[in-house]
């Protein structure tokens, strides 16, 4: 049995709009997504969280409040993603782009859905509304899913 591979992903809002960054190299590269990475040794979640949407936007978050546990499985990969989403409106700074991210607001109405992973469509709308999630995603390559569970709860599953 291998481990899943414990990666965070961070959202934040302002008013009716909501901050994604265009991943410039590494896993999902030329796609729009959140702030986020893995988890290192002797940190939490919550301290990898913070510290990926700082070294990925320049923003640091005050409170970060957790929405959504996503976990990915790609056909032919033995470890899984355990993806823990979180989301803020509760920061400071301005975003910054880095040699990892290419920061950019967009309105809630305007989501780029076509440039990014194609699980988000799914889950976004119910991040949008401040709902929790737990997905579970089987993936054939970057762009197929061959499986998806997608479910709104009261509490998380983590
Ligand atoms: P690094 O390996 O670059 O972190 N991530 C995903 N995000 C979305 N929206 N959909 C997926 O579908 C994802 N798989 C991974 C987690 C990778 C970043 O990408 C996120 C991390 O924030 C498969 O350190």
């Amino acid at each position: 049995m291998v481990a899943n591979k414990l990666l965070t992903l961070v959202f934040v809002r302002k008013e009716a709009q909501i901050l994604l960054g265009l991943k410039k190299r590494g896993f999902g590269e030329g796609r729009w997504n959140g702030f986020g990475g893995k988890v290192e040794k002797g940190e939490t979640i919550l301290e990898a969280a913070k510290r990926e949407l700082n070294e990925e936007s320049g923003l640091t978050a005050h409170s970060l409040e957790q929405i959504g546990v996503l976990k990915f499985e790609f056909v032919g990969k033995p470890q899984w993603l355990e993806v823990h989403v979180f989301h803020t409106r509760d920061y400071e700074g301005e975003p910054t782009e880095t040699s990892e991210m290419r920061p950019k607001w967009y309105n809630i109405d305007s989501i780029p859905y076509d440039i990014m992973w194609p699980d988000d469509k799914q889950w976004f709308p119910l991040m949008l509304k401040e709902a929790k999630f737990n997905g579970y995603y089987l993936f054939e390559g970057m762009d197929i899913i061959l499986k998806e569970d997608l479910k709104e709860v009261q509490s998380l599953d983590v």
